[in-house]
């Protein structure tokens, strides 16, 4: 005799379309993103940010890396509406504005300076160089906010480990892209332009330093530094340098955009230090974006134990 037996139901034999699509649609405005995204079958942040959609045709092949951090992520929307770019204006709102439509295709950064022989990368070709790993830091401006960010990208070393630099190689030099006719904002802020940061070379070799090409899934943003910028988490987020064009081996300490205009309050070293004040406040705490309470800041912005040592016998008051 033979028994029917009952299909095992699936989650759309029971929920009829419409009411499956307008229950997704309920958890995405609920922004009860890790629901909707079981739902949707794929990891998301936050679905309630109008901005995804845009980056959302550009997703990286990336694995999970060492070197997180778990706190609590900061929600999209702020880290890409609150930001400091000063080519695309001084305002926190302005680079959200100003910068969409930067052009990033046909993009080269170039590494030279004290090397055997010098490089320039295509973006396919600095994609490729290393897996991308996503890795989640914190990130803390001078001006006492901060955030929790799954950057996406590999460590510098990896490039720079590529290149045989000379006995003079003491430093590492950044420059950032500069185009005044796409960049007209930046002429009415105070800055010299091309942006250039700078890292000595065993903070440039250090691992937690990250050549970083995307953030929570998705290529970079044009106004959080796309197609390709630094990260230095345990440094004041001016170090950490966006839309890079140079990369430069040299002997001398690279001059630093912030250290041209105000030396006597933007040092080369920038570590994040509670117990050096900025000349005009105190570096004491700092607001994480979307949080309602102030947090104390940690020294070197709770990387301590692994950069902490880099800087042994300095005076860093005096080398702030
Ligand atoms: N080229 C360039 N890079 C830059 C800046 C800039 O104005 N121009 N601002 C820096 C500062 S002060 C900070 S705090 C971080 C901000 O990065 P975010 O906007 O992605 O948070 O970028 C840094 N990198
Ligand atoms: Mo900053």
């Amino acid at each position: 005799m033979l028994i029917r037996q009952k299909p095992e139901l699936t989650y759309g034999d029971v929920t009829p379309k419409e009411v499956y699509s307008n229950r997704r649609k309920f958890l995405c405005d609920m922004g009860i993103a890790s629901a909707a995204a079981a739902l949707a079958g794929k990891e998301l942040y936050s679905l309630a940010s109008p901005n995804l959609t845009a980056y959302a045709t550009s997703k990286l092949n990336f694995v999970k890396g060492p070197f997180s951090t778990d706190e609590k992520i900061t929600p999209i929307n702020d880290v890409t509406h609150y930001n400091n770019f000063y080519e695309f204006g001084t305002d926190k709102s302005d680079p959200s504005k100003n910068a969409q439509n930067f052009k990033t295709t046909s993009w080269t950064v170039s590494v030279e300076g004290e090397v055997k022989s010098s490089r320039k990368f295509s973006m396919d070709e600095l994609l490729k160089a290393a897996p991308l790993e996503e890795r989640i830091y914190r990130h803390r401006c001078v001006e006492r906010w901060s955030i929790v960010v799954p950057w996406i990208g590999y460590s510098l070393s990896a490039i720079l480990k590529q290149f045989e630099p000379t006995a003079k190689a003491k430093y590492v030099a950044f420059q950032s892209y500069y185009d005044a006719g796409q960049m007209p904002q930046s002429k009415y802020t105070g800055l010299e332009y091309p942006y250039v940061e700078g890292l000595r070379m065993d903070e440039a070799m250090h691992p937690l330093t990250l050549l970083c090409v995307g953030m929570y899934g998705e290529t970079l943003p044009n106004q959080d530094g796309a197609p390709v910028r630094i990260i230095v988490p345990w440094k004041y987020g001016y170090k950490s340098i966006k839309s890079i064009v140079k990369i430069k081996f040299q002997e001398k300490e690279p001059p630093t955009t912030w250290n041209n205009t105000s030396p006597n309050e933007y040092g080369f070293y920038s570590n994040v230090n509670p117990a050096v004040d900025h000349p005009r406040w105190s570096q004491a705490t700092e607001h994480r974006l979307g949080e309602l309470f102030s947090r104390k800041t940690l020294p070197f912005n709770g990387y301590a134990d692994q950069v902490a040592s880099l800087y042994n016998g300095m005076d860093l008051k005096k080398f702030h």
